[in-house]
């Protein structure tokens, strides 16, 4: 018996509410509701082959919809993925199994990226695409031409992220990215029109998208809906397809009460009955799962057609550096001799200006960076000379304009990252990092190698005022696990923050950069210091210190000013420039306490307090920001704040005399 298309479609349905049911929590509506479109998607369209995943020039599906994730285990499953065994579907969210409550990238193949927070998949999948027209442009239609495909709910629709996602995917022109929207008008608290009225077909063409729509469980029309989204390259599609969520289920389909909670035992029993299924739990009946097997093996012939290509192609080499991210042997040399050079001309200039003479260095050594900035490429300082620009139509540039869509940006970045074959950094101010927060957790979370250029870092960007004034983010992004964030001091610092940021594999990093000149601080640059995190950059004079400063950034000048003033009155004290906390955090004790000594800490930095008493151990050991900054003139600002010599003085004496009392 050969299955038929709704057989094989029940049989996610019922992988899927099964897990859920097993698991005694899940949403089954979703893929029950998607088990069509899905079908036709994987079964007839998609280019993938399950016995190598990471094909280069595999089409990419993103779940933008994570709470359905029971769908995509469902269909790697049924297509044959190795690591997805049923056993790991019976182990639906449970501790150690690579079914998670949410698709998280790294746990199965086939899963792209992490999803659940909505809007980020369909974000991620602008990034996605442009990858692939980018590394068309670089390695040509022989090796190069995949489509993206994404299934987004209503809320990935609603959500911000989305507008931005949109907006850019229209101009960009990314033919390739298709996304199949279950538009099902249900979400959590009940119907969409509770919270909505926009008519995302409209929204969607006014962004230059072409938009379908579809019965999403007439299969064939889904079918034909997908050959005509894919005959169209010169815009992204929107195929909006009609669905009832949780289809099947006797009573609960099309409500809210089959989002995010099993069916139960009666309600299973009753879809069993409603959809003809007669298999239990985690059976899938043969004939199904044969043709679901043959479709896994559809793109094997072109796979191996690749392959060969790819052997006999001229661009070979370039390819294969390209997708395994590895900078060029000559690197590292280049980049000393970069450093060399600041050594000898000793420039004092904004570490933005820093890191804009470091990227020219080092655009010029790689062709993996892509830069980008939204809308602040002249303050972030992130283009440098050749780049060019990428273009709706044309991709070859490698500066991509943004726009004012920070959290689209860094979600864009992210897709470019895991795309494979570029190194993407973008730039904002320090303070709009809060705007882009969903991005960045998810850059750290999936670890990522991403880099955020986050200029005009504290209240020394003056006359803005306290709306554009980081105090508090320098802490939070601190918070973040497996994010590094840097701090430079000077030139050399920062073009120790790049080469680091640049050699991580597994994360992200932030460089946080001064709008106000800071002179060079370091006099030697054999060994990459900044890689410490934290380091002696001056010793205390004539004898055991009495206390030791603590900066970052620009306030690194300042403790020298106080340290030099603490001298002059016979005050012994030794600055330590801490670039990086993760990173000094991470070295051996030995290295900490050689550092940190055990005289009085006292630190320094134009930011709130919070995280500085783990190595202080006194909050009131600080010099910073209280509060919000305010607008005016840096030196002014630094002044009012009492940010300067004369109170990183004082507070080392309060400091000194508090430990001879106790
Ligand atoms: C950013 C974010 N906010 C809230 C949630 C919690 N949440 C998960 S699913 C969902 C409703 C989604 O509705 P829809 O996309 O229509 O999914 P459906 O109910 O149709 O499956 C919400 C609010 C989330 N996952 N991410
Ligand atoms: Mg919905």
């Amino acid at each position: 018996m050969v299955a038929t298309p709704a057989l094989m479609a029940n049989a996610i349905r019922f992988l899927a509410a099964d897990a859920v049911e097993a698991a005694n929590s899940g949403h089954p509506g979703m893929p029950m509701g998607m088990a069509d479109v899905a079908t036709v998607l994987f079964t007839r369209h998609i280019k993938l082959d399950p016995a190598r995943p990471d094909w280069p020039d595999r089409d990419r599906f993103v779940l933008s919809a994570g709470h359905g994730s029971m769908l995509q285990y469902a269909v790697q499953h049924l297509l044959g993925y190795a690591d997805m065994t049923l056993d790991q579907i019976r182990n639906f969210r449970q501790l150690g199994a690579i079914t998670a409550g949410h698709p998280e990238y790294g746990h199965a193949e086939g899963i792209e990226t992490t999803t659940g927070p909505l809007g980020q998949g369909i974000a991620t999948a602008v990034g996605l695409a442009l990858g692939e027209r980018m590394m068309n442009a670089r390695f040509g239609d022989d090796l190069v031409g995949h489509f993206t495909y994404v299934i987004a709910g209503d809320g990935c629709l609603m959500e911000g992220i989305s507008h931005e996602a949109i907006d850019l995917a229209g101009h960009l022109k990314l033919g390739r990215l298709i996304v199949l929207w279950d538009d099902n008008s249900i979400s959590i608290d009940g119907a969409t029109d509770l919270s909505t009225s926009t008519d995302q077909r409209t929204r969607f063409a006014a962004a230059g998208w072409d938009v379908i729509e579809v019965d999403g469980h007439d299969q064939d029309a889904v079918d034909a809906a997908l050959e005509s989204a894919r005959a169209a390259l010169d815009k992204p599609t929107l195929v909006a397809c009609k669905t009832v969520i949780g289809k099947g289920a006797p009573t609960k389909s099309g409500t809210a009460k089959v989002h995010g909670s099993p069916l139960g035992a009666e309600e299973l029993a009753g879809a069993r009955k409603a959809l003809g299924w007669s298999w239990g739990p985690f059976e899938i009946p043969e004939e199904a799962l044969k043709a679901w097997r043959g479709a896994g093996e559809r793109s094997r012939a072109e796979r191996e057609a690749w392959e060969k290509r790819l052997a006999a192609s001229p661009k070979k080499a370039g390819f294969e550096a390209a997708v395994s991210g590895a900078l060029p042997a000559d690197f590292g040399a280049k980049l000393g001799a970069y450093k060399a050079l600041l050594l000898e001309e000793k420039p004092k200039v904004a570490t933005r200006k820093a890191s804009e003479m470091a990227l020219t260095a080092i655009n010029a050594a790689t062709p993996l960076t892509i830069g980008g900035s939204a809308d602040l490429t002249g303050s972030n300082l992130t283009l440098t000379k050749g780049m060019g620009e990428v273009k709706p139509g044309d991709y070859a540039g490698r500066y991509v304009y943004y726009g004012v869509r920070e959290h689209g940006m860094a979600a864009a970045m992210n897709g470019l990252a895991l795309h494979g074959g570029f190194i993407p950094y973008g730039g904002t101010f320090l303070v709009f990092a809060g705007y882009m927060a969903g991005a960045m957790r998810l850059s750290a979370l999936m670890g990522l190698r991403v880099i955020y250029v986050l200029t005009h870092d504290s209240i020394g960007l003056g006359e803005d005022g306290p709306t554009h004034q980081p105090v508090e983010t320098l802490a939070t992004l601190r918070a973040l696990p497996n994010m590094l964030v840097f701090r430079p001091a000077d030139a050399v610092e920062t073009a120790e923050a790049w080469e680091i940021a640049l050699a991580q594999k597994n994360r992200p990093s932030v460089l946080a950069l001064s709008r106000q000149n800071l002179p060079l601080l370091r006099d030697g640059a054999d060994e990459n210091l900044t890689a410490r995190g934290g380091y002696v950059l001056r010793e205390a004079e004539g004898g055991a210190r009495d206390v030791t400063l603590i900066a970052t950034g620009s306030e690194v000048e300042i403790a020298l000013a106080g340290a030099a003033k603490l001298e002059a009155e016979g005050i012994r004290a030794a600055v330590v420039s801490m670039p990086s906390q993760e990173l000094f955090a991470e070295q051996d004790e030995a290295w900490q306490a050689k550092v940190l000594g055990s005289a009085p800490r006292v630190a320094v930095e134009a930011a709130v307090e919070f995280g500085w008493s783990r190595f202080t151990q006194d909050s009131r050991n600080f010099v910073g920001m209280k509060g919000f900054g305010a607008s005016a003139p840096a030196g002014a600002l630094y002044k009012h704040f009492g940010i300067d010599a004369d109170h990183v003085a004082a507070r080392a004496k309060e400091a000194v005399a508090r430990r001879a009392r106790a």
